[in-house]
């Protein structure tokens, strides 16, 4: 019976090089039309083109209007030596003023080198809470749905007191104020829970209108609503002078389903000076054309909230997308980007994030990346494991080992951010 048939099709991934598909990239640098970009000024359409079929045709339609109001509950001077850790308040407004829905609120955590003039930082969501990056008793525990660990640092869905820490390989405070850089982390589940909710609470609660306006299959899915976090976690870092970060120099900062939010913030918002995704794969830096690892078809199946509903007709119909993510990348241009795999990590498919990377390297020349590092990233091929690949703002590392953020990632970030972000000011 159908039924039968339905309960035994079995995912079964493939990690063969020599089955994967036939295809051919979408032209990062030719419009829906056929015709070549060969400007700045023409790219700056393409690029409007490129946003807008990412988001009809995977992420989904946030507004371009947000309200926001922040506050400061706590700023511990010397928390480290000359480091400050604050942390705030993001509400998150309707958009409409008049109306007496309740904002949203986000725990932001801020550790802040302390010096005369604003530093640079790293704005990155976290999975499991703020509390969780280090053993600071001080830090809120978020009120919001985590995911049950069931490894006793959660309660069913409710964060708790044990899971104090139980993420703090993933966030180095130290080694990055140490290198100038404030770390600044959100609990990504107070943007917006990660399950299916049918749009009813987190950031796309505070909008039901703008949803409701929307065709059903371009509304916003999780990672949209995540990205739209990140930029009102970026209002508040321009308004909140007491923070001191310049807000001119944040890079956005992401692993796995939250690279591929970096990846979508860095897309929507200019305003991030750098981009980054950890480990992103499918959905993120890996081509989709490839099939290999996590495809379209699976990940629609395990996390159809992540994405819009029109994303759902590319199942096993990979080449029907008009885009591919090397154009995903390529909206970061001529922006710093970096894109870091791991050796074992292959449900990502490292491989075609690699080749996503390069692919975007025509849209940075475009944008005035030199011949030479144009010719770094064209020429390379996979590198070795622990090694980087250095062109111009465009970086791409693979580390050895499993699908994680670790000290290793965090090195060749705050590399490209010392190449691409520091100025004669600090
Ligand atoms: C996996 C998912 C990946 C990745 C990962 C994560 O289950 O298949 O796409 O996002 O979760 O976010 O850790």
């Amino acid at each position: 019976t159908s039924a039968m048939a339905q309960t035994t099709k079995k995912f079964v991934a493939n990690y063969d090089e020599a089955k994967i598909p036939a295809y051919e990239l979408p032209a990062a640098l030719q419009t829906q039309d056929g015709d070549p970009v060969e400007t700045a000024e023409q790219w700056n359409d393409r690029r409007a083109e490129t946003l807008r079929l990412f988001e009809e045709h995977v992420f989904g339609i946030m507004p371009e209007q947000r309200n926001i109001k922040v506050k400061v509950v706590r700023s511990d001077r010397d928390y480290r030596p000359g480091v400050t850790r604050h942390e705030l308040d993001v509400s998150i407004l309707p958009l409409d003023a008049s109306s007496d829905r309740s904002p949203l609120v986000v725990q932001v955590l801020a550790d802040v080198p302390q010096s005369d003039s604003p530093a640079p930082a790293i704005l990155g969501l976290n999975f499991q809470g703020n509390h969780t990056i280090d053993n600071d008793p001080r830090t809120r525990i978020p009120s919001s749905w985590v995911r049950d660990r069931r490894n006793g640092s959660t309660d069913g869905n409710k964060a708790i007191e044990a899971g104090r820490g139980v993420a703090s390989t993933r966030w180095p405070s130290k080694m990055i104020t140490d290198r100038g850089y404030a770390m600044i982390t959100v609990y990504y589940g107070d943007i917006d829970p990660d399950f299916d909710d049918g749009f009813e609470n987190g950031v796309h609660g505070v909008m039901p209108e703008f949803i409701e306006s929307l065709p059903e299959d371009h509304r916003p899915g999780s990672i949209a609503g995540w990205a739209y976090g990140l930029s009102c976690v970026l209002d508040a870092i321009e308004q909140a002078d007491a923070l001191n970060v310049d807000a001119t120099k944040v890079g956005v900062l992401g692993h796995s389903r939250l690279g591929k939010t970096s990846l979508w913030a860095g897309a929507t918002d200019p305003r991030f000076a750098m981009v980054i995704s950890n480990d992103s794969g499918c959905g993120g830096a890996a081509l989709c054309r490839r099939a290999i690892g996590e495809t379209v078809a699976r990940i629609n199946t395990s996390f159809p909230h992540w994405f819009n509903d029109a994303y759902l007709q590319y199942n096993e119909n990979e080449s029907a997308l008009p885009i591919d993510q090397h154009q995903l990348i390529a909206l970061s241009a001529p922006r710093a980007i970096a894109v870091g795999s791991a050796t074992q990590d292959e449900w990502a498919d490292p491989k075609g994030e690699f080749l996503a990377w390069q692919a975007a390297a025509p849209v940075y020349e475009l944008l005035g990346m030199s011949s030479d590092d144009v010719k770094v990233a064209e020429d390379a091929s996979m590198p070795k494991k622990q090694s980087v690949i250095n062109a111009g703002p465009m970086q791409y590392h693979l580390r050895e080992g499993k699908h994680d953020l670790a000290d290793y990632d965090w090195e060749c970030y705050l590399d490209l951010a010392d190449r691409t972000l520091q100025t004669e000011s600090r």
